[in-house]
C-alpha cells in the first residue's frame, strides 16, 4: 500500500475522510500538534506549515500527498498569508525538495465565489475570489500549476463544495460533496496516470449544481451521492434568504459578505458538519 501524508490531519474534514482513506493508503497524519489517539498503523509527524524544515520532515518518504492543511475560513490577512500563501508555498516546495510528485490540492468553491449562482461555470474559468480564503486557494491552485509545469509535480486542486455528512441548506443542495466521494476524487488525483495539473469542483451528484464538473467526469469520476435526496428535509428546516443579495445570489454565499469567521472550536465539541 502507497504512503500518503495528510496533512489537516486533526481537521473536520480529515476526520471524515481518514477511515475511507485508510481502506487504500497508509497514512501519515500531520497537523501543528501530535494526532490525538493515533489509529494503529497510522504515523504522525506534527508539523507547523509555516515551518519548512518541519514540513520536509513530514514530507520525506510517501508516496502522495492530499494538503487539506492551512484556515479553512476566512480571517486577517496575517492569518491566511501565514497558513495558506506561505503554508502552501513550503508544502509544494518541500515535495519538489523530497521528490514527492502526486498533491491532491484541497481548493475552494470560494476561489470562484463571485460567480452568481444563476452561472453555470466550468473548471477553467477565470477566479473571482469572495474572501482572502477564497484567494489563497486561488494561489494554491497556481501553485500546482507551476509546480506541473516547471518540475514535472502531478497535481489534482478540488474546488470543495461543502463537506458533510449530508447537505444541511439551500446552497448546500447545489455545492454539496460527502465523504465518500470526496475519497473517489482524491483517488482520481493520486492514481490517474500522467497527470498533470488539473481543477475539478468537488461535489457529489447533485442535481442543482451551479458548476460544469465535465473535467472530473473526463478523469473517471462518477459521484455516487446526491444531494437531492436529502432535498426535503432540507428545504422545511432552511430559514430562507439572509436578504443580503451578496449572500443569497453569488456561489459563495455568506462569504460575500464576511471579513472574518470562527474556526468550529473541537474542544467545545464543534465541527464543520
Ligand atoms: C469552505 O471552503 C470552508 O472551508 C467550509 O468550512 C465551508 O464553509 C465551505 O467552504 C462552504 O462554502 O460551505
Amino acid at each position: 500500500m502507497k504512503l500518503i501524508l495528510l496533512t489537516g490531519a486533526a481537521g473536520g474534514v480529515a476526520q471524515m475522510i481518514r477511515p475511507l482513506l485508510r481502506e487504500h493508503y497508509r497514512l501519515r497524519l500531520s497537523d501543528r500538534q501530535p494526532i490525538a489517539d493515533l489509529p494503529l498503523g497510522d504515523e504522525s509527524v506534527p508539523a507547523d506549515l509555516g515551518d519548512m524544515a518541519a514540513v520536509g520532515r513530514a514530507v520525506a518518504g510517501v508516496d502522495g500527498i492530499v494538503h487539506l492543511g492551512g484556515f479553512s475560513l476566512e480571517s486577517d490577512w496575517e492569518t491566511i498569508r501565514a497558513a495558506n500563501i506561505d503554508g502552501a508555498y513550503n508544502l509544494f516546495e518541500a515535495a519538489r525538495v523530497a521528490g514527492v510528485r502526486r498533491i491532491v490540492f484541497a481548493s475552494s468553491n470560494h476561489a470562484v465565489g463571485y460567480y452568481p449562482r444563476s452561472q453555470t461555470i466550468p473548471a477553467d474559468t477565470t477566479v473571482r475570489p469572495d474572501t482572502r480564503y477564497g484567494l489563497s486557494k486561488a494561489f494554491g491552485e497556481a501553485l500546482g500549476s507551476l509546480y506541473a509545469d516547471k518540475y514535472g509535480a502531478e497535481v489534482l486542486s478540488v474546488r470543495i463544495g461543502h463537506i458533510g455528512l449530508r447537505p444541511k441548506s439551500i446552497r448546500d443542495l447545489a455545492i454539496w460533496l460527502s465523504p465518500n466521494d470526496f475519497v473517489q476524487l482524491i483517488r482520481i488525483g493520486l492514481e490517474t496516470p500522467g497527470l498533470r495539473h488539473e481543477i475539478v469542483y468537488g461535489m457529489s451528484d447533485n442535481a442543482r449544481a451551479w458548476w460544469d464538473n465535465a473535467n472530473a467526469r473526463r478523469l473517471g469520476y462518477r459521484p455516487v451521492d446526491r444531494a437531492e435526496d436529502h432535498a426535503a428535509g432540507v428545504l422545511a428546516a432552511d430559514a430562507g434568504p439572509s436578504g443580503d443579495p451578496r449572500d443569497d445570489l453569488n456561489q459563495g454565499g455568506m462569504f460575500c459578505v464576511a471579513e472574518a469567521m470562527q474556526m468550529p472550536n473541537r474542544e467545545k465539541g464543534e465541527t464543520v458538519d
